[in-house]
């Protein structure tokens, strides 16, 4: 009876396009940083939709907020999981699909009478963007437990605010323990677009995500002398925005150098005094360096660091830096995939086997339990960008990937729930 479920494709348009309206950008697009008042507003109407769904609604010392349907029997829940939280030109679907493709599926089981031995949970994370505050992936490594939840409270943002003011000020400080020991799961699964190029490229409707790359973000600080821009000579100059401008050429000579996945961005710059005639004595960047080969990573990030030392030595500069956010390259569990990968094609959907090159909640739950993805392809391999776009044939068989590899999960229960769809 299960084998014939399928989503309602129209409805989980309706509600991407209407979480896309909070935050909504002129022209296109959505900004809901983390913690910020978007962000409260995005969740407000998420957690609505879950209390209409009957879920009872747990939020946690982090504001992460899970969703539970009950199953036959207690004991630890299969979760579909993401994050609403967006970076600042974000799109509609990044982590949003995910949080309410979860809830799709649950509207699919209550409409379909389907009751499940095991609970089934629907979470969405606090801050996977990192964007407001580093690292990303931030509430389910607290959900996880990899890190200590005051640690996480006490971090500043960009514009200086401290975290845990924050989540008090939009009211999603909960009560709800953290770390694995208390939230124990027992299977994690995340639909997500690819924000890649390869499946729309290939024309492929279903990506089964085999790991997440590497990820390593430090931000540097370089200090040198303040002068007028006009009268000092250039062997006397100590540039601080020398050393940035030779970063942002130096990493993408060293991608191009490694090929094969890695990759690097310097996303952020602010130089100080930031004036037209003003040699800058400060500059402070960020370098995102990524790849799916642990060892090619290190070896990246030992380059990166020589050649600042090596700029800063000739320029007269102080460097400091710091690291905002560095993960492991990680492989999903076979059977996970596996589900995936036979599920779409039972579904008739083509299919292919690929790593992620976004981070992902996925990639932290998969410390505590199976983890397996599910990604449909981004037009363009456009993402981070308002530009973004899944088309609802994908959207909406995603979903149904979605929903059947987790039905396997999660254990419909015999005879619950009418005879087919
Ligand atoms: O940066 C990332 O990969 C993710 O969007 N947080
Ligand atoms: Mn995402
Ligand atoms: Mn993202």
């Amino acid at each position: 009876m299960s084998d014939e479920l399928r989503v309602d494709g129209r409805r989980l348009d309706a509600r991407l396009e209407r979480l896309g309206q909070v935050g909504g950008l002129e022209g296109g697009g959505v900004c809901r940083l983390a913690l910020t008042d978007a962000d409260r507003d995005g969740r407000d109407l998420v957690v609505g939709w879950m209390r209409e769904l009957g879920l009872e609604v747990r939020i946690d010392g982090i504001g992460n907020v899970v969703g539970v349907r009950a199953g036959s029997e207690a004991g630890p829940p299969v979760m579909i999981g993401s994050h609403i939280d967006t970076v600042r030109t974000g799109g509609l679907y990044d982590g949003n699909l995910g949080v309410l493709a979860g809830l799709e599926v649950v509207e699919t089981l209550i409409d379909a009478g389907v009751e499940t031995r095991r609970p089934l949970a629907v979470a969405f994370f606090t801050n996977e963007e990192g964007a407001r505050f580093a690292p990303d992936m931030m509430g389910s490594l607290v959900f996880q437990g990899d890190l200590p939840l005051d640690e996480a409270l006490a971090t500043r943002g960009i514009d200086g605010a401290p975290l845990g003011d924050e989540l008090q000020r939009i009211g999603y400080a909960g009560a709800a323990p953290v770390g694995a020991a208390a939230n124990p799961v027992h299977a994690y699964m995340e639909l997500h677009v690819e924000q890649g190029p390869v499946l729309d490229i290939e024309g492929v409707t279903i990506g089964a995500v085999e790991g997440v790359q590497g990820i390593s973000w430090t931000e540097f600080t370089a200090t040198g002398v303040s002068n007028h821009a006009g009268t000092t000579p250039t062997r006397l100059r100590h540039d601080a925005g020398l050393l940035a401008g030779r970063v942002i050429a130096f990493v993408r000579e060293l991608a191009v150098e490694f090929g094969g996945d890695q990759v690097a961005t310097v996303g952020s710059l602010e130089l100080k005094p930031n004036l037209v005639n003003v040699i800058p004595n400060q500059a402070r960047f960020t370098v995102d360096l990524r790849n799916t080969d642990a060892e090619r990573l290190r070896e990246a990030e030992r380059r990166l660091f020589a050649f600042v030392d090596e700029i800063a030595a000739a320029e007269g500069l102080q460097v400091s830096h710091r690291a905002l956010a560095r993960f492991e390259p990680v492989v999903f569990q076979a059977e996970m995939v596996d589900r995936v990968e036979r599920v779409a094609r039972t579904l008739g959907h083509s299919v292919r086997r690929l790593p992620s090159g976004a981070g992902h909640d996925a990639q932290i739950m998969a410390r505590m339990c199976p983890a397996g993805m599910v990604f449909v392809p981004s037009a363009g391999g456009i993402s981070h960008n308002v530009r973004e776009y899944t088309c609802s044939e994908d959207i909406e068989a995603g979903a149904n990937v979605l929903l059947h590899t987790v039905l396997e999960l999660v254990e419909p229960v015999a005879g619950a729930g009418r005879e087919g769809i």
